[in-house]
């Protein structure tokens, strides 16, 4: 079916910023839209987010040029091609912008079209968006394989200033049977985690993934309390719940040291090295994402040598989605696992090569959501036809994270 028009407006994302929605109607007259997210620890490599700049509007974060690149110029060139051909789509914009990093159009305006022909395909088509993503990776449409969740509940780093220098403490459900349960799971240890901190007379107020961002004054203690808390939930640490962290070492990279503020300790890589295999050692913890800053690949390497073996090593910043990057990880035995975002690279065929390119060498790849994120839940449609197994997606709490784990426990529903 072809597009008979693309339509974008300015809407606010998850922290209020202006982000871009994009309407994508057929000739048919179905229509249906998308919504891009927006992250705060952005990676340098990342695909440009194209902000207006005129301080007279939201602080300069306003995103009118980018509604008005897809209003006219991509509208111009995608209007009248196939829907279902999303790979002439994507390289129609990536071949109008001319940049490397989408900065001429804006990555969001060119992934908003992208997002949103998928979801109006699959719509035509009659069939669940995560089927249609099924098929676009060439997966079976008969038998789904379901993600286990990476649970957000202690935020910090630059989603919660004041809190702790590690950006994010997540449970992993493990040994849920199915989504219904990890997802209950998750919000049980969520809240036990909530009157742990309110006896200890810290605050349980949330960060922008809607995790609690409580001052501990210690990078370690996050661990123990999650654990305390999936006991008191009744459930076995490491068995039934496992731990992961985003370090987002990045934000906490300061000539060539790793600075920790809670604690008050400057560690070189090595020694962040020991830290976070002392860490395995006393804590379920399972993932390690951005454990060094994000041209450190002899840290994350370092880390893949002594651990690769019992943990999954992510890359998010170091890679930022970009198969460029991956191919050199893949040449230095970098990581073992790697970050999926769609907005890091800009368009859903480039996100799909990617995610194929790390299958194809045996990386386990996580969809992952941005801290500034929307009511939209095209992310758990993805990651179920994309079959990668782990999802990124929140806290139990903030209705544009939970709103991916309802999605993902109705497609679960649907399925059975
Ligand atoms: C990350 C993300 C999402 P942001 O670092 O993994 O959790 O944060 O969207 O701010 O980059
Ligand atoms: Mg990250």
């Amino acid at each position: 079916m072809k597009i008979s028009n693309v339509i974008a407006q300015e809407i606010l994302d998850s922290r209020g910023d202006p982000t871009v929605e994009c309407t994508v109607i057929l000739e048919n007259g179905i229509k249906a839209s998308s919504m891009v997210p927006s992250g705060v620890s952005i990676g340098t490599y990342e695909a440009v987010e194209l902000r207006d700049g005129d301080e007279d509007r939201y602080l300069g974060r306003g995103v009118l040029k980018a509604v008005e690149n897809v209003n006219k110029k991509i509208a111009s060139v995608v209007v009248g091609m196939d829907v279902e051909a999303q790979e002439e789509i994507d390289q129609a914009m990536i071949a109008l912008d001319g940049t490397e990093n989408k900065s001429n159009l804006g990555a969001n305006a060119i992934l908003s079209v992208s997002m949103a022909c998928v979801r109006v395909a699959a719509l035509s088509k009659g069939i669940p968006m995560y089927e249609y993503v099924a098929g676009m990776f060439g997966n079976s449409t008969e038998e789904y394989e379901m993600p286990v969740p990476m649970i957000n509940v202690l935020n910090g780093g630059k989603h919660a200033p004041g809190a702790s220098d590690i950006q994010e403490y997540m449970f992993m459900p493990i040994g849920a049977k199915n989504i219904e349960e990890a997802v209950r799971w998750g919000s049980e240890c969520f809240d036990h985690l909530g009157y742990i901190l309110k006896e200890m007379g810290y605050r349980t107020t949330v960060g922008d993934e809607g995790g609690y961002s409580p001052s501990l004054g210690s990078n370690e203690e996050p661990l123990e309390l999650m654990v305390e808390a999936i006991k008191k939930a009744g459930l076995k640490p490491g068995k039934d719940i496992s731990l992961a962290i985003d370090a987002a070492a990045n934000e906490f990279y300061v000539d060539g040291k790793y600075v920790l503020k809670a604690g008050g300790k400057t560690l070189g890589r090595e020694e962040l090295c020991d830290m976070y295999i002392k860490w395995t050692e006393k804590y379920p913890l399972m993932l390690i994402e951005d454990g060094f800053a994000e041209d450190d690949w002899e840290g994350f390497k370092l880390l893949e040598e002594k651990l690769g073996e019992e943990i999954m090593n992510v890359g998010d910043d170091l890679y930022v989605t970009n198969i460029k990057r991956l191919e050199k990880g893949i040449k230095m035995e970098t990581t073992n696992s790697i970050l999926i975002k769609l907005n890091q690279i800009g368009t859903v065929t480039e996100t799909i090569g990617v995610i194929k390119r790390a299958e194809e060498v045996g990386m386990r790849s996580i969809v992952s959501h941005r801290s500034g994120d929307t009511e939209d839940t095209f992310i758990a449609d993805f990651v179920v036809g994309a079959g990668t197994g782990f999802i990124k997606a929140g806290s139990m709490n903030r209705s544009e994270r939970v709103g991916k784990y309802n999605r993902l426990v109705k497609i679960e529903r649907e399925l059975n």
